[in-house]
């Protein structure tokens, strides 16, 4: 997400850090390279223009002349105009009211049908909401199906009427809903591969009607420069209360996501990152600006974390590991845990610094994961509450029935001693991050 951007971004902003002092003359080249930048990620220009301006009227301010480090400063100058770029205040992204409405709207292919699913499963799972899916497509032969399918997969109901008119399947399908005790219905609509009358007239319709209280804008974010006319496109005949970007896993260069803001005032209130159900995350402007420069997302990351994880079971290890009491056992439960995470080198790249530490292209071999995992279930769980009493012919018999070698059984114990080690300095105060 981001990467050829943020890495273009980080090495402009690597030369000026260390600057003494500032001004227009020693700004030009980064200024310039910034710039280009931002342009070659398909920002649209006149917001390229817009934010150089910005950047040097702030940089030559006074406030850069008084402070010590004035490189850093300007570091900080260009994130606060990337934050506003990409959306200033965290918005609500989630309108709750006791019947809200939803109406996704967007171009085929946009990802409409797939967000509409993700949208019922997180709003039930992160707010407790009853949502009910529509089938507004009425055009595309197999768009109903895929709707059902959704539903079918994640249990959640989708009201449709077969083909017929979408403005009255809306209007039926909110009255359903209140008679059936849901509280959150989303509307999926038809896409078209351009913008055109009849499909503008037909939203416009099922707006007038059913009055949504969020009309979403399903933007593809592979679109580039065209996502502009998209935007603008819909938001002139549509009152849009947000976009989701989707596809911001695939190759793209993002340049779409930084002019939506800037050219429609619409906020992005959350991005498409699998084709999975559970891949939409909320949007937060502060948290990607972080992620862009290499600032990282503790946030995003413990939050993430958070979702995953069972509660009582951390707070359980937390407190042995406060208390030196940490085993092999714990260490299981806590593997298992981190499993539910998904793939480690995607929580790991949210780390401040990771891109310096090198650590944003790590590959965790899943075979390696699963070797430990083998050498720990074949302990006993004996041994795993005390690892002190595995001699060499315990080590070899677990090598045997992990499908391991002693010495990796071996390395396995040591890791697990330093491990040990470290949570004592943590938790004796004497440990420092390492960034
Ligand atoms: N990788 C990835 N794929 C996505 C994402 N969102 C949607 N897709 C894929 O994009 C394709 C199109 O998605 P749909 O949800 O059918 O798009 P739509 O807007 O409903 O399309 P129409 O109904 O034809 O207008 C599907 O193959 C989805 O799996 C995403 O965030 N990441
Ligand atoms: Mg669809």
């Amino acid at each position: 997400m981001f990467e050829n951007l943020g890495d273009r971004l980080q090495n402009a902003l690597n030369k000026i850090k260390g600057y003494g002092k500032i001004s227009e003359d020693n700004i030009g080249e980064v200024t310039r390279e910034i710039r280009l930048a931002l342009l070659e990620a398909d920002v649209n220009y006149k917001v390229v223009k817009e934010f150089i301006n910005n950047v040097k009227e702030k940089a030559l301010g006074e406030e850069v002349k008084k402070s010590l480090k004035p490189g850093e400063v300007f570091v900080k100058i260009v994130k606060d105009e990337l934050v506003d770029l990409l959306g200033k205040e965290d918005e609500p992204l989630i309108v709750v009211k006791p019947m809200t409405i939803v109406m996704m709207a967007g171009l085929q292919g946009s990802g409409k049908t797939t967000t509409a699913g993700k949208l019922a499963l997180l709003t039930r799972k992160k707010h407790g909401l009853k949502p009910l899916l529509v089938a507004c497509d009425v055009y595309r032969p197999a768009a109903i199906d895929q709707l059902k399918q959704l539903g079918k997969e994640l249990n959640i109901e989708v009201y449709s009427e077969g083909k017929g008119n979408p403005v009255e399947i809306a209007k039926n399908a909110v009255e359903y809903a209140k008679n059936q005790g849901y509280n959150y219905v989303i509307i999926d609509t038809a896409g078209r591969l351009h913008i055109d009358e009849p499909l503008m007239e037909e939203l416009q319709n099922i707006n007038e009607i059913v009055k949504p209280n969020e009309i979403l804008l399903v933007v593809d974010s592979m679109t580039g420069q065209d996502a502009v006319n998209v935007i603008t496109g819909f938001n002139e005949k549509l009152p849009l209360t947000g976009a989701i970007l989707t596809k911001l896993d695939g190759d793209t260069k993002g340049g779409a996501a930084l002019s939506i803001r800037h050219l429609t005032n619409i906020p992005i209130k959350f991005i498409g990152v699998s084709e999975k159900m559970d891949g939409l995350e909320a949007f937060y402007p502060e948290r990607m600006a972080n992620r862009i420069l290499d600032m990282g997302d503790l946030m995003g990351m413990i939050e993430k974390a958070e979702d995953l994880m069972d509660d009582e079971e951390a707070l359980k290890a937390a407190e042995k590991m406060q208390k030196g009491k940490f085993d092999l056992e714990d260490f299981l439960t806590q593997l298992n845990q981190i499993k539910k995470l998904g793939p480690l080198e995607n929580i790991i790249k949210m780390l401040p610094g990771a891109k310096k530490m090198g650590l944003n292209n790590v590959n965790i071999d899943p075979k390696q994961m699963a070797h430990i995992e083998a050498i720990v279930l074949s302990m006993t769980p004996k041994e795993r509450r005390n690892p002190d009493i595995l001699k060499a012919s315990r080590k070899r018999r677990i090598a045997k029935g992990s499908g391991t070698s002693v010495e990796e059984v071996n390395r396995l114990l040591k890791q697990f001693d330093q491990m040990k080690q470290m949570m004592k300095k943590i938790n004796s105060g004497n440990f420092k991050m390492p960034f």
